[in-house]
Formats: structure tokens, sequence, C-alpha cells
């Protein structure tokens, strides 16, 4: 009988908790929930275990301040970070969790040789290279989430507005992540229908710039911290495409050279998700607006990673 998969989360705040209870209550493998704070993944963990008699789930979880006990892990998602402060400028906030990232990620990788790290701390499109390069993994190893989160944003709008359900509605985004983020509506449906034929330009672009600004409408209402039940359920169902090699085509952050004609950067776009992280990333035929907005995004990632200092 083969072991149980075993998911490191690194980060117990308020994504890495969720995303232990999404992880752990699908039944994904045994979840080791790590953080530098002493005593609250261990907490969380064991609060999460206790939950487990009642939902029903054979999940272990158990937190840990220690990364031995992270060892062996088949996927590991990175939420470490520090929020930005006031007073702290968009270059301090990469400093600082450039640090924090890079020596997670070194420790993650020196107990998981062979994991697939899913890197979620912000900002996104930067953690991602920087796990790459801590990590020594290649390339389709390592993958950023925002893709998925961006595009459960426009399918709950879309579905909203059609009052359908969201299981029937796709949606397809490309780019970086949030304000330079590319949707294609020509590619979003609901049941294989483009939504170019079901809803006007107008609203499509109303739908789309409240995507845009999602994540900012989310703080904007909890004063305090940003998103997290979206965010994680995005992170564990590509950490669920990974571990049942299922070959999901989700939008995430993942490594293009010639694809695209990006160069060697992290950047949203679909990829085929499956054991041993992207087998794939799909390319095809962009119309010249999508091209352009696209190169925009890119050119923006590829600014943020400049500034990096490892
Ligand atoms: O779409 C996306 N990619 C995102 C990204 C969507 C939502 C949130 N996004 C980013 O994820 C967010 O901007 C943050 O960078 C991360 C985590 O967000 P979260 O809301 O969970 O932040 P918290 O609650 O502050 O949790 C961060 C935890 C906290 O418990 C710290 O103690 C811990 O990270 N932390 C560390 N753990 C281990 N090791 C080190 N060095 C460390 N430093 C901080």
């Amino acid at each position: 009988m083969p072991a149980r998969k075993k998911i490191t989360i690194v980060g117990a705040g308020m994504v890495g908790a969720s995303a232990a209870h999404w992880a752990a209550s699908k039944e994904l493998g045994d979840v080791c929930l790590v953080d530098i704070v002493e005593g609250m993944p261990q907490g969380k963990g064991l609060d999460l275990r206790e939950a487990s008699p009642v939902e029903g789930f054979d999940s272990d979880v158990v937190g840990s301040n220690d990364y031995a006990d992270t060892a062996g892990s088949d996927v590991v998602i990175i939420t470490a970070g520090l929020p930005r402060k006031p007073g702290m400028s968009r270059d301090d906030l990469v400093a600082k969790n450039t640090e924090i990232v890079k020596s997670v990620t070194e420790q993650v990788a020196y107990y998981s040789p062979e994991a697939v790290l899913i890197v979620v701390s912000n900002p996104l499109d930067a953690m991602v290279y920087v796990a790459h390069q801590a990590s020594g993994f290649p390339a389709h190893r390592v993958v950023g989430m925002a893709g998925v989160l961006d595009s459960a944003r426009f399918r709950t709008f879309i579905a909203d507005e059609l009052d359908v359900s969201v299981e029937d509605v796709t949606a397809f985004v490309l780019g970086g992540h949030g304000d330079s983020m590319v949707p294609l509506p020509r590619f979003s449906s609901v049941a294989g229908i483009p939504i170019t034929e079901l809803l006007s330009r107008e609203k499509i672009e109303e739908l789309v710039d409240r995507t845009r600004k999602g994540g900012g409408e989310i703080v904007g209402l909890l004063k305090t911290g940003s998103a997290f039940f979206a965010p994680s359920a995005a992170a564990v169902q590509m950490t669920e495409s990974v571990l049942k090699d299922k070959k999901r085509i989700l939008p995430c952050a993942a490594y293009c050279d010639k694809e695209y004609n990006v160069g060697g950067y992290f950047v949203g776009v679909p990829a085929k998700l499956g054991a041993g992280g992207v087998k794939q990333v799909i390319e095809f035929n962009l119309t010249e607006e999508e091209r352009e907005q696209l190169e925009g995004s890119v050119q923006g990632v590829r600014e943020l990673v400049q500034t990096i200092s490892m």
C-alpha cells in the first residue's frame, strides 16, 4: 500500500491555515504546517486535527517550527511573508519577502528535494522567481498561484451576472497578478458558450475591471489582512492536480522562455499540472490586442524581477 501523500504549508497565517483546512478535509494527504512563530502552527494543526472526527477525514495535520518535520513532502505551498506595513515602500516589501521566501525555500528544498513548490507569497511573480533560484529545482517543479484565483473571481462575477451555476462558468486569464492580469473573454464561457455571446462588451469590461481589483475589494472590506479563502482554495486545487496527476489546465505563473516570447520569467499562462509539476505550457495564437496586453504584463514582471537581489 502506498503511504499517503505529504503536503507542507509554510506560513500558518490566514492563507496557510485555510489551505491546510481545504487540503486535509479533501484527504489530499497528510499536512505539515510550518511557521516561524512558536506554538501557533502547532495550535492550528492540532485544532484542525481535532475537527477530523467530526468532518470524517483521515489526514494527519501537524504544526511545527522545525523543517525536519517537512521531510519527504510531495508538494510544498509557500505562503510565508510579511504584509506591507505603514511607511514601508513596495521595494522594502520586495526585499523583505525575498529574504523570507529565499530562506524558507532553501530549508524545504533541503528536506524535500523532489517536491513541487507552489508559491503564494507576494509579490507573486517575483517570489516564484526567488523560490526557483533558491531551490535549485528544475523550473517545471516551481509554480506560482495567481491565475486560478483571478479566474475564480471572474467566474464568480460572470455566474452572478447571468444567474447560472459557477460550475458551468470557465474563465481564462493570462499575465501577471492583479492589475496587469489579461482576461480573455473570447475563451471564457458558460457551458461552452463564449461570454461574448451572452454579455455586452460594456458589461464584460465592468466584470473584468472588478476582477482586476478583486484583491483590493476584499482588503477594503476586511480593513486588516487580505483575501484568504479563495487564494487558499486555488492553491489547493493546484496541489490536487499535481498529487493526483490530473493534468488539469490551470492558469499558473509558470516558467516561460520561448513560450509567448517571455524570455525566462514566470508569468501567468495556461499550464498542464500533473505529477512532477508543470508538464506543458499551452500556447495558442493571440490577437494583436491580447498580445500587446500580455507583453505589457510580462514587461512589468521583468522589471520587478530585475529589482531583486538575492
Ligand atoms: O494571489 C496570490 N498569490 C495571493 C497572495 C493571494 C492572497 C495572499 N497573497 C499573499 O500570500 C500575501 O500578500 C502574503 O504575502 C501571503 C500570505 O498571506 P496571509 O494573508 O496568509 O498572510 P499572514 O496571515 O500574515 O501569514 C503569513 C505568515 C505568518 O503567520 C508569519 O508568521 C509567517 O507567514 N512567516 C514565516 N513563516 C516561516 N518562516 C518565515 N521566515 C516567516 N516569516 C513570516
